[in-house]
C-alpha cells in the first residue's frame, strides 16, 4: 500500500500539473518498505487522478536496490527522490536524489536518462555512460542535495543548460570524503548537453 504526499516546494510555478513522490505507509509490510521514495507520479490538478508513474526499479538496473548499501541500506531507502522540475520545453525532468548523491535528467514521459551528475565511482556499468565529465578533477559533486533548478539561460548557448542545488554535502552513497560535512552551500552548475561535460559557476 503506498501513499502520496505532496511536496509543494517541488512543484514548478509554471506547470498546471503538480508532481508527486510517493512512499509506502509507515505501516506497510516490510517488503513495502524497500521501496522508499524510489516512484514519482504525476497528478492532474483539476482532477487529482494519476496521469502517469515513473517506478525506478524499471529504469534503473536491478542491482542498484538489491545491494543497496549506501547510508540507511538497513531501510531499504536507496533513491530518496527530493526533487523534480520539469523542464517544459524540452520534455524532461530533473530529479534530485538524495541517497545516490545524484542529480539528473531523464526524457519525460518517456523516462530515458539524458545525463548524470554524481560522482563518477561505484556506479553500475549500464549507467556509467551517462555521467557527466569535468575537465577539472576539483569539481565538487553534490553530496546528499536538495531543490535541483532550472535556471534561465545564463550564457546564450542553446547547448548549456545552468541548474542550481542545495548542496548539502552530507555523502550517502559517494562523493569526496575530504570535505564530507565540511560546509553546506548553494551551487550553481553549467551542463555542456552537447558534449556531456559539467563545470561548476
Ligand atoms: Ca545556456
Amino acid at each position: 500500500m503506498s501513499v502520496a504526499i505532496l511536496r509543494t516546494p517541488y512543484t514548478n510555478r509554471r506547470t498546471r500539473i503538480g508532481y508527486l513522490k510517493t512512499r509506502p505507509s509507515v505501516n506497510g509490510d516490510l517488503k513495502a518498505r524497500n521501496n522508499q521514495e524510489d516512484e514519482i507520479a504525476e497528478l492532474d490538478r483539476e482532477t487529482g487522478e494519476v496521469v502517469d508513474r515513473i517506478n525506478f526499479k524499471d529504469i534503473f538496473p536491478t542491482e542498484m536496490y538489491e545491494d543497496y548499501d549506501g547510508h540507511q541500506s538497513d531501510v531499504g531507502d536507496w533513491m530518496h527522490i527530493n526533487a523534480v522540475w520539469m523542464v517544459e520545453e524540452e520534455d524532461a525532468i530533473l530529479l534530485s536524489v538524495r541517497q545516490q548523491d545524484l542529480v539528473m535528467k531523464l526524457s519525460y514521459p518517456e523516462a530515458e536518462v539524458e545525463w548524470m551528475l554524481s560522482y563518477p565511482e561505484g556506479w553500475h556499468e549500464d549507467l556509467e555512460g551517462y555521467l557527466l565529465e569535468s575537465t577539472d578533477e576539483d569539481l565538487k559533486y553534490p553530496a546528499g542535495q536538495h531543490a535541483v533548478m532550472e535556471m534561465p539561460d545564463q550564457d546564450g548557448n542553446d547547448a548549456t543548460m545552468d541548474i542550481m542545488l542545495f548542496d548539502n554535502n552530507r555523502i550517502f552513497s559517494r562523493g569526496d570524503d575530504d570535505h564530507h560535512e565540511e560546509y553546506s552551500r548553494a551551487v550553481q552548475y553549467r551542463i555542456n548537453e552537447e558534449e556531456n561535460t559539467v563545470e561548476e559557476m
